[in-house]
């Protein structure tokens, strides 16, 4: 890979589900070494600290959904910092929940749009997040961002998605914890979606460099998105909501490895970290080192895979 400028951008949210601490992610990532991981693979970093939410009203208890109007306002804020950092080189958002992808996305997506190329999105995830405020039944705002970004309707208050990712654009890999009416949603939608008991059957090879090829044939833009709870919780302890039967730490790095491999990736997200959870800093370490593969580092090396 040529070297690139990755911008670290704290988005410390902890609005998108009840249980406090991801707030802490960002600066977990800087202590577990993110910024010397990555500047040692020859990269530059570019740390712009950490954000706040775009002033917004107060939130109050009743109604169904948890914090909304602060999450409004860090989605307001990241698709600003988002379509920003895209000029200037790779960024990387720290989490923070997965709502900050409500903002990431859409304001990686608006770039895209910008200069006339597709965006495309990889869902790394044991959830497929494509609730709207009106299906979700636990009015977590994280498990939202897929049906924000790919245009679903319900979503009052938050700004409106101009420029939406398209279904066919959207992979997920890692699923295993679907809720009813995410499941009927998806349905007849053109959304990939691979489950763990297919990553057993068939390895998480095929539909990782199935969708790449597609990215690459369209000059795609390529936002991956990691949530921690995409590893098994016996690696990756440190989040909320742990759903057994994860991917593995071999195939987490596989998944990143191959990423490097295709030089597809243009935008990153590092969602649901929670530090708080977490035992003598290991999950954290094991992301950071995630994020070392998909920018390059590898025990050997091999002659590259092409994907165009
Ligand atoms: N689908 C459930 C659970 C969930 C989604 N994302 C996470 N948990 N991390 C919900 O609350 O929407
Ligand atoms: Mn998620
Ligand atoms: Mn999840």
């Amino acid at each position: 890979m040529t070297p690139q400028t990755c911008i670290l951008i704290g988005a410390p949210v902890d609005s998108g589900k009840r249980r406090p601490g991801c707030l802490m992610g960002p600066d977990a990532y800087r202590t577990a070494g993110l910024a010397q991981a990555i500047q040692s693979l020859g990269h530059k970093i570019k740390d712009l600290g950490n954000f706040t939410p775009a002033s917004h009203p107060a939130d109050s208890d009743d109604g169904p959904l948890f914090a909304p109007n602060e999450t409004i306002g860090w989605t307001n804020r990241l698709i600003r910092v988002a379509e920003e950092a895209m000029d200037r080189g790779l960024p990387i958002f720290l989490g923070g929940d997965h709502s900050l992808s409500l903002g990431s996305v859409v304001g990686v997506a608006n770039h895209a749009a910008k200069q006339g190329r597709p965006q495309f999105v990889l869902w790394l995830d044991a959830h497929t997040d494509y609730h709207t405020p009106m299906t979700t039944d636990s009015g977590n705002l994280h498990g939202t961002p897929v049906g924000y970004f790919t245009g679903r309707p319900d979503f009052g208050g938050f700004p409106k998605v101009t420029s939406p990712v398209p279904q066919e654009n959207v992979c997920m890999i890692g699923l295993r914890s679907v809720d009813t009416p995410e499941r009927e949603s998806l349905q007849g939608t053109g959304i990939a979606r691979h489950d763990m008991r297919e990553i057993d059957e068939q390895g998480i090879v095929r539909p990782l460099t199935a969708f790449l090829e597609r990215v690459a044939a369209e000059n795609g833009m390529l936002h991956v998105s990691l949530d921690v709870d995409f590893i098994d919780p016996e690696y990756a302890p440190a989040v909320g909501t742990t759903v057994p039967g994860g991917a593995t730490v071999r195939e987490a790095h596989l998944v990143m490895e191959i990423l490097h491999d295709s030089g597809l990736m243009t935008s990153l997200d590092l969602v649901e970290l929670n530090p708080f959870l977490d035992e003598r800093g290991r999950t954290a370490h094991l992301m950071v080192d995630l994020c070392a593969s998909a920018l390059g580092r590898h025990v050997f090396d091999r002659p590259t895979r092409s994907f165009r």
